[in-house]
């Protein structure tokens, strides 16, 4: 024998008051347990709201535009007995009054409305457009004065308003992208396609977050080359929406805008992160015999400091020389390979990262090198780049040998194909075929672009590095 169960909001995360910005369900419809049946919209997040059990829907509690809370009846459900399917014919539910208390609802069989338990849902806050828990299907008997659940708008008491069921055919018969009006206005604002956006929600429906995911793959150049992000056939990232976090919910928090820089950078990384296929190669170099030269120049050159980077450069110059794929940029199916060397060094400010270019690098000595990049990396703190700065450059240097670490992965500084890392030198024991000897090993990284790039090369490459700084000699070869 079927009974009218009552589907109410779950703990949606402590919000109150939320708009139902769709109804997805209308009354007869048959429903399986989790399908959602009306979608909220705080103006943090989205989620539905699903059923916590399959049925056919005898009534609808509330319409577009309600603003409902945790423990809101939603809408009651007619669930199958144990022995056979819920009814398929409803009957006419007897639409509630404002003021008269809830009667149970009639239904084919008669039935009684039975509350069910919310307690036990996941917390909205997790994700932008989140579905919130099914309640555990334990019924408990529920008054029918308390139907409307805590918070309920008392307007929704009065006669429903016919619910508006998500008509996508409506709007486009052959391809029928399953969003909400809400989501719907918001891709018009962006101008964005919905036919070419993958919906990442429960059956394929599309949420805010994948319209702003679908825009940002186009705008990063990672969505097919026409700007068609065609997501579903590999052409975008098709990533689950960012997690959404209440921080103030687990303690003292403060907000801090990001700097122009860094929303800058930010940006240029991670379209270099996830459009290159980079590889990292490790190597060691003994710089023993450089560091008594570099120290021998800092006595006789006390106007200019010398630091291991400049004979980075000049090591890398030679290796770009040696292995010319490495001095290259991809220009769709053709390979750009330069015959300048120009070098991009990243310098760590206090807004954050940016990349002046030392130009011509091979026609400089150490000293010149010395001295420009300190101009720059003043310049670079004192906010004085401009834009001709920093471009034009063949291959990036990223050290971190002045604060600590002993390797990392740098990201590649599009459109070049690779980059070197330079992490701190340490005195480690060195076998020299008789005994250990102590040596100042300096740890090399280069990320390269696994497109222009084998692996083989990149191991020939930072071999020939290690080899130049271990003999400064071999630069003149
Ligand atoms: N091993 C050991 N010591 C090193 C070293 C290394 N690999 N590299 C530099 N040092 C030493 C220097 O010799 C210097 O020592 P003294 O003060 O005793 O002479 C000290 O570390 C500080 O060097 P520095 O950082 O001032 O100078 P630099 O030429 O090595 O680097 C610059 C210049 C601009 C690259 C650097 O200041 C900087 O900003 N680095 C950070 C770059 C960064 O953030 N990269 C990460 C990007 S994320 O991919």
């Amino acid at each position: 024998m079927a009974e009218v169960k009552q589907a109410r909001v779950p703990d949606i995360g402590g919000y109150n008051d939320v708009p139902v910005i769709e109804v997805l369900v209308a009354v007869g419809d048959t429903v399986k347990q989790d399908q959602g049946l009306v979608t909220l919209e705080s103006d943090k997040a989205s989620m539905e709201v699903p059923a916590p059990f399959a049925g056919v829907v005898r009534e609808l509690k509330v319409k577009v535009g309600d603003t409902i809370s945790e423990g809101a009846l939603v809408a009651l459900i007619e669930v199958a007995d144990a022995g056979g399917a819920a009814a398929t014919q409803p009957e006419p539910i007897v639409a509630e009054s404002q003021t008269a208390p809830a009667q149970p609802a009639r239904t084919a069989k008669g039935t009684a409305p039975v509350d069910v338990a919310t307690a036990g849902a996941p917390s909205a806050n997790d994700t932008a457009h989140a579905r919130v828990g099914p309640a555990p299907a334990t019924a408990t008997a529920q008054s029918a004065t308390a139907d409307r659940g805590p918070g309920l708008d008392p307007e929704m008491a009065g006669p429903r308003t016919p619910p508006i069921a998500f008509d996508a055919a409506a709007v486009a018969p052959d391809k029928v992208p399953h969003a909400s009006p809400a989501v719907r206005l918001f891709a018009r604002e962006l101008g964005a396609d919905l036919a070419r956006v993958q919906g990442t929600a429960r059956g394929g429906r599309i949420g805010k977050d994948d319209v702003q995911a679908f825009v940002k793959s186009v705008l990063a150049g990672t969505s097919s080359a026409s700007g068609a992000a065609a997501l579903g056939s590999g052409g975008g990232l098709n990533l689950i929406p960012w997690p959404k976090v209440d921080f103030a919910r687990f303690g003292e928090i403060e907000s801090r805008p990001l700097s122009k820089i860094k929303k800058l950078s930010g940006a240029n990384l991670h379209r270099n992160w996830v459009s290159i296929p980079h590889v990292t190669q490790f190597e060691e170099a003994d710089i023993t015999e450089m560091e008594a030269f570099r120290k021998r120049l800092g006595e006789e050159h006390k106007d200019v400091k010398v630091t291991p980077l400049v004979f980075l450069i000049k090591a890398v110059v030679a290796a770009l020389q040696q292995f010319p794929q490495f001095n290259a940029s991809l220009d769709g199916e053709n390979l750009i390979l330069k015959k300048y060397f120009h070098i991009g060094i990243a310098v760590d400010t206090p807004d954050g990262l940016v990349v002046p270019v030392l130009r011509d690098c091979d026609r400089k000595g150490l000293l010149e090198l010395s001295a420009e990049l300190a101009e720059y990396s003043g310049k670079a703190r004192e906010k004085k780049l401009g834009p001709a700065d920093m471009a034009g450059g063949c291959f990036s240097i990223s050290s971190l040998g002045g604060i600590g670490g002993s390797a990392f992965t740098p990201i590649i500084n599009a459109p070049e194909v690779a980059i070197l890392g330079v992490s701190r030198s340490t005195m480690k024991p060195v076998w020299n075929g008789t005994a250990f000897e102590p040596r100042l090993m300096l740890p090399l990284s280069l990320s390269y672009d696994h497109r222009v790039v084998d692996g083989a090369d990149a191991a020939r490459f930072t071999g020939f590095l290690a080899r130049v700084l271990g003999d400064l000699r071999r630069l003149l070869l």
